[in-house]
């Protein structure tokens, strides 16, 4: 059901998201939340914006604490090819897998609530490092260790949703999924969903929407209504004009992820099959690898790799026969032109072509150009 928000307060959304303080954007959110009619198709949006405010309260509260003491910030700057977060529910394991994946140690006993700020470590996925940020607990009932897990989820590229196989599956995935939800974190890519990236300037650019009934012209018109006047809109399957409206409203994001089962070792084999097979299909396409796995950091590492969206490429020089030791970490997708950016820009103006070895090519060594897309371990060597 559409919004439908009256003109005010559209006004008062756009005068919020312009505000120059979080103590600001506070004050505007609030007013935005009692001029947003209370009907049916106003639910979702009404419940999302009082977490947004809780959100910014905790965060504000976060601010004064660290002006007075520690001036400790709770976010996890990026190392490595990924950062994963490990998010789930209390005492799931979140902590002691932690420890397995990457060898640092931190209190993990059948305390609940015991990790109460993000602490990362390091694993080892053949030869790159993958960052794992361990997370508090998630709750429905919000406040500080939702906030930090949240916020840290955010910020990273691949989550680990840790569940414990020996409680009740569907129970703990519905709650696990309502909190995320109710903080616009989704783990799927919905059938028809709309992202909506602004940009400073360029228009509105619309891609994908073949299978939708909006027109260019009424998503610029709505998007114009919230004061955004440059973005990147695409649409992902028949996506109409009130998932364009959701996406303004609630900056939702996507996280590819994947699913680690603690606590399988004392269930019978054939509860233990049958818990297995229920998550696997309660989650697909997320993969779900139980814990007591014995290659569990190899498999683990893998997944990671694959969801993180991220391939590795070597570069050989002129007449050598070995190719780099350390990979370049890019993006799934990149091209000869944007491995030649990242060795050196200047060998753009000089470049002739770039002979590759690896999966992109169907003949060893082949001469490509600068648009060639590459796969994951390929090798480059440059002529220019
Ligand atoms: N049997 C078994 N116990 C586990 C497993 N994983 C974790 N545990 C135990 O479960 C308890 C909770 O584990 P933690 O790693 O502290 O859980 P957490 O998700 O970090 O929980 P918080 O306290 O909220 O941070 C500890 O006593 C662990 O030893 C597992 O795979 N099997
Ligand atoms: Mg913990």
């Amino acid at each position: 059901m559409p919004a439908n928000l009256p003109p005010q307060a559209q006004a008062l959304w756009v005068k919020a998201q312009d505000a120059k303080t979080p103590e600001e954007k506070l004050e505007r959110l609030q007013e935005f939340l009692s001029a947003i009619p209370a009907h049916k198709g106003t639910e979702k949006l009404r419940h999302q914006v009082r977490h947004q405010v809780a959100e910014l309260r905790e965060e504000l509260d976060e601010a004064r604490r660290r002006r007075k003491g520690s001036g400790f910030s709770y976010l996890i700057e990026k190392e490595g090819a990924a950062q994963v977060c490990l998010v789930g529910l209390p005492d799931a394991g979140k902590t002691h897998l932690l420890t397995r994946l990457t060898g640092v140690s931190a209190a993990s006993t059948d305390v609940p609530f015991e990790t109460s700020k993000p602490q990362p470590g390091m694993l080892k996925h053949e030869d790159v490092l993958i960052q794992i940020v361990d997370t508090p607990s998630l709750s429905a009932a919000g406040g500080q260790h939702t906030a930090r897990a949240t916020a840290s989820a955010r910020n990273a590229d691949v989550l680990i949703i840790v569940v414990d196989g020996s409680r009740p599956i569907t129970s703990g995935l519905d709650e696990l999924f309502a909190i995320l939800g109710a903080h616009r974190i989704y783990l799927r890519p919905t059938v028809a969903s709309v992202k909506v990236e602004r940009r400073s300037t360029g228009g509105i650019q619309v891609v994908g929407q073949t299978y939708s009934s909006a027109s260019l012209d009424e998503i610029s018109r709505l998007l114009r209504e919230y004061g955004v006047m440059s973005a990147l809109v695409t649409f992902t399957g028949r996506a109409d004009i009130t998932d364009v409206e959701a996406a303004i409203l609630h900056g939702s994001v996507f996280k590819p992820s994947v699913a680690v089962v603690t606590k399988l070792e004392s269930l019978e084999p054939q509860t233990r099959a049958h818990t297995l097979s229920e998550l696997a299909n309660r989650l697909k396409p997320i993969p779900v690898v139980p814990a007591d796995a014995p290659d569990l950091v190899p498999r683990v590492g893998a997944e990671l790799f694959r969801a993180s969206g991220v391939i590795r490429i070597y570069t050989k020089r002129l007449n050598q026969k070995e190719r780099s030791q350390k990979p370049m970490i890019m993006r799934r997708g990149s091209t000869v032109l944007d491995a030649v950016r990242l060795i050196h820009s200047s060998l753009i103006s000089t470049f002739q072509y770039a002979k590759v070895w690896g999966e992109s090519v169907k003949y060893q060594g082949s001469r490509v150009g600068l648009d060639h897309e590459l796969r994951d371990k390929d090798i480059v060597e440059i002529h220019a």
